[in-house]
């Protein structure tokens, strides 16, 4: 629900009206309320209320920010603070965000619109506001130190900008960077087109990857972690956590991903070709574009993609690094695929009651595990379709293209009935025969005469 307070209250804008803005300075008294959300659900796109027309963005997870008009300046006010964010049912994560959540609310304006932005520090720290990518006056660009003075805790700071080209922007800190961005802050800034029917998509789905590294049982990212992360996530959220992206058939679509984790993530599209129409820098000429089903946003990057949603199913969209659509897990596992552990089971299980021999034919089974974990923690692998374990975690979604869905219907319409005879099925006609391999080779196969078995304490992870 979002709070709005006073934000659009008639004594508000009565005050606002009041104050003359002729030197772009804001009346103290004139700060805007600042809307908080407390729910990690996606919140229907808010269509602008006043001023230029356009297609709001689809926050995945999340929601757009309220303003304000106070003469010809769009007014916004963000709130930096602690937030608990549900990375998924069944974990929180103790963040530090925007306005009740992480990522922070996206931002939406247009093309020429003059944007005064409030920002007030509730952190124990101070902070800035960077917002990558845009075009402003050099002391609006939000770097502590060098633009700017830091935002000490219990400051407000007014930035106050043109906004000088369309497109997908991010904001963030320029302040503790390490710090601050591994505990959540960021969010998108949307400038749509002053021509509404410029690059005009049906569905404009935004989302913003970071990732985290939360020891199972905890709940605050240990922010010194430079690339061994345990959580990877689209808008503070793991599979199957994540919204499903809907989209009627036929529909233009275009997704604005950006990458503020601490590595690349080549993002993967089923059963569509996409082009990649926009970067941080802008859009792409048409003639420049090449057909792809997977792109690779680095750190720091944002891309665009679009594509007509033609083909009805549930089609998985996710990042193609495989530790990256997995949740919490311990790579100082041993591998032990063709491992035959049942004698060794028995004698582990002397030692530890209850031991489970896993992995000796993949890790599959862990998928539909229910296995003890320690309070707050995610599974690894989880997850599931109407035909069973899905089996991945993290940076995983689905992408639903049905036929006849009213525009801006963003409503989960279920799982995809598959027309009749249009599902991968069991061979039923008989035994299959061994196929004829070259002359087996000699395997020189030893047997070791006994096991010599080691119990160690568990330790953490090792992450990825
Ligand atoms: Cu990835």
């Amino acid at each position: 629900m979002i709070s709005r307070r006073n934000f659009i209250g008639s004594s508000g804008i009565a005050l606002v009206s009041a104050a003359t803005v002729v030197s772009g300075r804001a009346q103290a008294a004139a700060i805007p309320e600042a809307a908080i959300q407390d729910s990690p659900a996606m919140q229907p796109p808010l269509h602008p209320p006043s001023g230029p027309d356009y297609n709001p963005v689809a926050t995945l997870n999340g929601w757009t920010l309220p303003w304000r008009m106070n003469g010809d300046w769009k007014e916004f006010h963000l709130v930096a603070e602690p937030v608990i964010r549900q990375l998924a049912p069944g974990m929180k994560a103790h963040l530090w965000g925007y306005n009740g959540q992480s990522p922070g609310p996206t931002i939406e304006a247009v093309e020429g619109e003059k944007v005064r932005i409030f920002v007030t520090n509730k952190l124990p720290e101070h902070t800035t506001v960077h917002w990558h990518g845009q075009r402003l006056p050099n002391g609006m660009d939000g770097v502590g130190g060098l633009t700017q003075p830091h935002i000490e805790p219990g400051k407000t700071f007014v930035y106050e900008f043109q906004l000088q080209r369309p497109g997908t922007f991010m904001y963030h800190p320029h302040a503790d960077e390490m710090v601050q961005m591994a505990m959540g802050m960021m969010g998108f800034f949307v400038v749509h087109p002053r021509d509404p029917q410029f690059m005009r998509v049906d569905r404009d789905f935004v989302f913003l990857m970071n990732a985290y590294d939360i020891d199972p049982g905890s709940y605050v990212p240990k922010v010194n972690t430079m690339l061994d992360f345990n959580l990877w996530t689209w808008n503070s959220r793991a599979f199957p956590g994540i919204d499903h992206l809907v989209a009627g058939k036929g529909e233009r679509v275009r997704i604005r991903i950006g990458n503020l984790t601490m590595t690349n993530h080549p993002i993967h599209l089923h059963g569509h070709e996409f082009e990649v129409t926009g970067t941080d820098g802008g859009w792409v000429r048409p003639e420049a574009r090449w057909p792809e089903v997977t792109v690779d946003i680095a750190v720091g990057q944002m891309r665009a993609i679009e594509f007509v949603a033609d083909q009805p199913g549930d089609w998985a969209f996710h990042c193609h690094k495989s530790h990256h659509t997995m949740n919490a897990m311990g790579h100082t596992v041993k591998t032990f695929i063709g491992v035959d552990k049942r004698d060794l089971a028995k004698k582990i299980a002397k030692i530890v009651p209850g031991y489970m021999p896993m992995g000796s034919a993949g890790m599959a089974d862990m998928g539909a595990m229910e296995m003890a974990l320690p309070d707050n923690t995610l599974p690894m692998m989880t997850g599931f379709g109407p035909f069973g374990p899905v089996e991945m975690g993290g940076m995983f979604s689905v992408l639903k293209v049905r036929e006849g869905l009213g525009h801006g219907d963003y409503a989960d319409p279920g799982w995809f009935k598959h027309p009749e005879g249009s599902v991968a099925y069991e061979w039923q006609g008989g035994p299959v025969a061994e196929p004829a391999r070259p002359a087996a080779q000699e395997h020189s196969s030893t047997t070791p005469e006994e096991t010599t078995l080691t119990v160690r304490k568990p330790t953490g992870h090792s992450g990825h």
